[in-house]
């Protein structure tokens, strides 16, 4: 049992120091994902900063929300960055690299699974949305995120990477649907229309992107290279949650009393709004 466990900790730890050789002689890879890690580490302290003066409980629960992305970030690519969460998958018959050892980045579409519902949760406060739905986009979200995982891990058939990358954007759709026709409505209801209608735009334009890039990434037909991928992810991951999340809480810091007036504020707290 120990000598099994020493063999595996061994392969373990060779495959990750390969990992890590093979990363940091990739300098687009490398630079890809330092620059976020360096962008994530700003955002955390320019949001620590501006959400300081934030006392209403409904507001204070959209800044924390909203600073858990950064601070997801930042461990998601440090963990990228040290080799930990990629590894290299030879990739089955049907795919454009088939029998070669590819490197994929599979602790993005992990991390993804705690990012994005932060993301989600931010503008289903925002908009003022009720339970269900806020449940509804989240749950569907998580969904999206596993079965994406699922697409990029499996090695044991094309179809079936397929298969999960189909379920993923089904999942994908619910989140959309909820982006685009549920929320707007509440939005606009609990005053904060404009400001959702700009966040639901960037948000919806940005997140298309990243089936894209997995179809054409390495991943999928693999007309990307794995550098170029990986700098169309932290090129959308710098809009959809860096500049996403800086006009958000701009936003919420300068319009507390519009946050904490909306309607249904007993959401947020917990508590009738009249308590607020
Ligand atoms: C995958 C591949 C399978 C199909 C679909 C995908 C969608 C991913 C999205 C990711 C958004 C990530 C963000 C991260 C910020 O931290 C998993 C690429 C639909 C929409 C915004």
């Amino acid at each position: 049992m120990s000598a099994q466990h020493s063999v595996s900790v061994a392969l373990l730890q060779a495959s990750q120091s390969e990992v890590l050789q093979e990363i940091q002689s990739d300098f687009l890879l490398n630079s890809s994902l330092w620059v976020n890690i360096a962008l994530a580490g700003v955002s955390i302290l320019l949001f620590v900063y501006m959400g300081r003066n934030i006392e209403s409980p409904r507001a204070k629960f959209i800044w924390v929300a909203t600073l858990l992305v950064p601070l997801v970030s930042l461990s998601s690519y440090a963990g990228l960055a040290s080799g930990l969460t990629v590894g290299f998958l030879e990739m089955p018959a049907g795919h454009a690299l088939a029998g070669q050892e590819v490197l994929s980045p599979w602790g993005r579409y992990l991390t993804w699974a705690l990012s994005t519902p932060m993301i989600l949760l931010a503008l289903g406060l925002l908009a003022d949305t009720d339970r269900p739905t806020l449940f509804t986009a989240i749950t569907m979200d998580i969904g999206m995120c596993i079965t994406g995982l699922a697409a990029a891990l499996i090695t044991s058939s094309y179809l079936l990477r397929w298969v999960f990358y189909g379920i993923s954007c089904a999942f994908f759709l619910a989140v959309l649907y909820v982006l685009l026709v549920e929320w707007p409505g509440d939005a606009a209801a609990a005053g904060t229309g404009e400001i959702f209608g700009t966040l639901k735009l960037l948000t919806v334009v940005l997140w298309l992107g990243y089936p894209i890039l997995w179809a054409l990434g390495s991943e999928g037909i693999a007309v990307l290279s794995v550098g170029v991928t990986s700098w169309g992810y932290s090129g959308l991951d710098i809009l959809a949650k860096y500049v996403f999340a800086f006009l958000l809480l701009r936003w919420v810091a300068d319009n507390e009393g519009v946050v904490d007036d909306a309607s249904a504020g007993s959401m947020a707290t917990g508590t009738a709004p009249a308590d607020d």
